[in-house]
């Protein structure tokens, strides 16, 4: 494969990725499977680490990539971001709707949910993006594209190769994704966000993109803020262009004829925003026709042909029963309040976690307390404020005793939590137990939580290692327990012997090693003994793994605790190695073909090769071959492979991407 070859090749997978990127990430229906996907980006990413000139900012290889040293750059923005004026009633947007009319009896207008993200600007040149910054106050805000880049929503290319256009946008964290965040941070008793915005702001003001990338944000763009583009005439068609330039646009902008459909819509809105995927915090209301804007102009501060309405956040008061204390998996305690059940957007809530003993204190919640409960992005509830203490109570403190095992809690310094640091308490052995037996780690069905607490309670099970040892007599023993139900657990205990290393990776619950991670490195080491021999070193050497991971990896594994356990679980039958053990999966979904004598592999050695790398290889020439690796005296798989358009490789060519 030439350069030119290998170019017209990489235009041609950029294209194809491109398109199937925006199948998923904007319109939300996918033509094809992921591994597809991937296999069509290994293809690129190879093809440009051979010919690393081919690399083009828009390549959908670029997203990640490049931290920021120091400070973030300001951006003046040419066109200030502004602010929306709120309206907390009906009544004002019904004014705001007369003083529109006033001046223009015929107006419309366009009413949109008001996402409660954080906005940004994205500048395009030629229908590549150049630059995205933050709002900051509206005129002035930070540089952020890099960060940008790293979200999948965000066209790096747009589908019309416009001289130039800044549209504005929100962008957002998902509400599944903050709580998901948001029980990690709390599972690694770090400071958990407030709400999903804050967690977004967080993860854009990051100085490492791929953290950014991981935290799953997404973007809704709303606005053209300036372009080469002319006739572009009002809101409503503006959102269709940008649709089209392919841009993730604003949902359920509805054009309204009178200001009976603007209150209509500002219902339905209502109605349905806890049901969405993400916090909304309003309705926008914007005058539709783009010269009428123009006329109306803005204050110093907003639009005057717009308006935001802010619905009431639905709140309710009730007391606190009880604070509980949970001790988790990495030994954090975690106070939950307990409150007289109350009916909130929606659904019955009596409980919502206090996070820490910070969070406690600044909001001084205690037993008995009457309390203000709210949905934070509608799902998740939490105690907004006190109302008053109950009589003769006090500030309420964590304990200074597990109160599982009764060992002496400690709070080190710059951390939120509280823990449990006694490596046999049984609290957290039941949470690590229950967390070994979990679907996606060691997936051993019958052993949930309370049967879990039983075996624990009882003294059968200490260790992971004694799950494997339990017998039929010893479950029978156990209240609840009959002789299929029984049979079923040991059954099911048997199966999760073959269980792929990267299950029992996970399952082994090393702090900050989740599911992802565990895969990863299970099928970068192969088996258990590499992986604990590794260093440092080795560790961050693989991609995603980063110094905080490696660190705890080793930690763990010099633990003698943990190999006297590893060594019980070999010793009991638990595979110990990755059925999918690869070099690495740079040729996963390629197939190669081979063809004439090459200079120094048989075929046979090559086609090792390929599968090492988790390719496949095939005896005939196809539209689905990705390369020919051809020798001397290549015969007609090569013309075929030539009439195909098929990329031929050769033997230095191969070897450069083994290397
Ligand atoms: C939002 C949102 C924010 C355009 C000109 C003034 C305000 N958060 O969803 N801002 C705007 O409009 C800007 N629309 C929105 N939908």
């Amino acid at each position: 494969m030439d350069i030119r070859e290998a170019a017209l090749r990489a235009a041609q997978l950029r294209e194809t990725l491109n398109y199937h990127s925006h199948k998923y990430y904007v319109e939300d229906s996918p033509e094809i499977e992921d591994d597809e996907y991937d296999a069509l980006q290994r293809e690129l990413v190879l093809i440009e680490t051979l010919y690393p000139s081919l690399i083009t900012p828009d390549s959908p290889t670029q997203r990640v990539g490049g931290s920021v040293e120091g400070m973030f750059e300001s951006v003046a923005h040419a066109v200030p971001l502004e602010s929306l004026q709120d309206a907390f009633s009906l009544g004002e947007v019904a004014a705001f709707d007369e003083r529109i009319k006033q001046a223009f009896p015929d107006a419309e207008y366009c009413v949109e949910p008001k996402i409660d993200g954080l906005s940004v600007a994205l500048e395009y040149e030629n229908g590549v993006f150049v630059r995205g910054s933050t709002r900051g106050d509206g005129l002035v805000g930070e540089d952020v594209t890099a960060n940008l880049r790293a979200i999948n929503s965000i066209p790096l290319r747009l589908k019309k190769d416009i001289p130039f256009i800044e549209v504005r946008g929100e962008v957002y964290m998902p509400r599944k994704v903050f709580a998901r965040l948001v029980e990690k941070q709390e599972e690694n008793g770090e400071k958990p966000f407030k709400n999903p915005r804050n967690a977004a702001a967080g993860s854009l003001r990051q100085k490492n993109p791929e953290i950014t990338a991981s935290r799953g944000l997404d973007i809704f763009v709303f606005n053209i803020q300036r372009s080469s583009e002319e006739g572009i005439e009002g809101h409503k068609q503006s959102i269709e262009y940008l649709k089209t330039l392919g841009f993730k646009t604003i949902p359920f902008c509805t054009k309204c004829k009178s200001y009976e459909e603007v209150e209509k819509e500002i219902g339905r809105i209502g109605e349905i925003r806890s049901s969405l995927e993400y916090d909304t915090d309003g309705a926008v209301i914007k005058t539709d026709n783009f010269a009428y804007r123009e006329q109306i102009g803005s204050t110093a501060k907003f639009p005057r042909w717009a308006i935001a309405f802010k619905y009431p956040p639905e709140e309710k008061e009730t007391s606190v029963t009880e604070i509980e204390v949970a001790v988790g998996r990495t030994g954090v305690l975690t106070p939950t309040a307990v409150f007289e059940p109350v009916l909130i957007s929606g659904s019955t809530v009596s409980r919502a976690t206090l996070h820490n003993q910070d969070f406690i204190a600044e909001k001084d919640i205690r037993i008995g307390d009457r309390v203000i409960i709210r949905k934070a992005g509608e799902i998740i509830p939490e105690v907004v404020k006190v109302v008053s203490h109950a009589p003769g109570s006090a500030p309420f403190l964590l304990p200074d005793v597990c109160p599982s095992c009764g060992a002496k809690t400690v709070r080190e310094e710059e951390e939120a939590a509280v823990r449990c640091v006694n490596p046999d308490c049984p609290a957290q052995l039941v949470r690590n137990i229950i967390h070994f037996c979990s679907r996606d780690a060691m997936d051993i069905e019958g052993l949930g939580e309370n049967i879990v607490e039983k075996f624990v309670s009882s003294g059968l099970i200490h260790s992971f290692s004694d799950i494997y040892r339990l017998t039929e007599a010893q479950i029978l023993s156990l209240e609840g327990f009959k002789e299929k139900s029984s049979r079923n657990l040991l059954e099911a205990i048997e199966n999760s012997k073959q269980n792929d290393l990267s299950k029992l990776v996970y399952a082994l619950g090393i702090r900050h090693i989740g599911q992802k991670a565990g895969k990863l490195l299970a099928e970068s080491f192969g088996d258990i003994d590499s992986l604990m021999n590794a260093g440092e070193e080795e560790l961050c050497a693989i991609d995603t793994v980063g110094g905080i991971m490696a660190q705890s990896v080793v930690r763990f594994f010099s633990l003698e605790q943990t190999k006297a356990e590893i060594d019980a679980l070999k010793a009991l039958g638990v595979n110990m190695n990755s059925l999918k053990a690869k070099k690495d999966d740079r040729f996963a979904g390629m197939t190669f073909v081979l063809t004439g004598a090459l200079p120094t592999y048989s075929r046979n050695e090559a086609s090792e090769i390929i599968e090492s790398f988790g390719g496949k290889t095939s005896s005939s020439v196809s539209k689905k071959t990705t390369y020919v690796l051809a020798g001397e005296d290549a015969g007609s798989k090569l013309t075929k492979a030539n009439e195909l358009g098929i990329t031929v490789i050769n033997e230095d060519e191969f070897n450069a991407m083994i290397s």
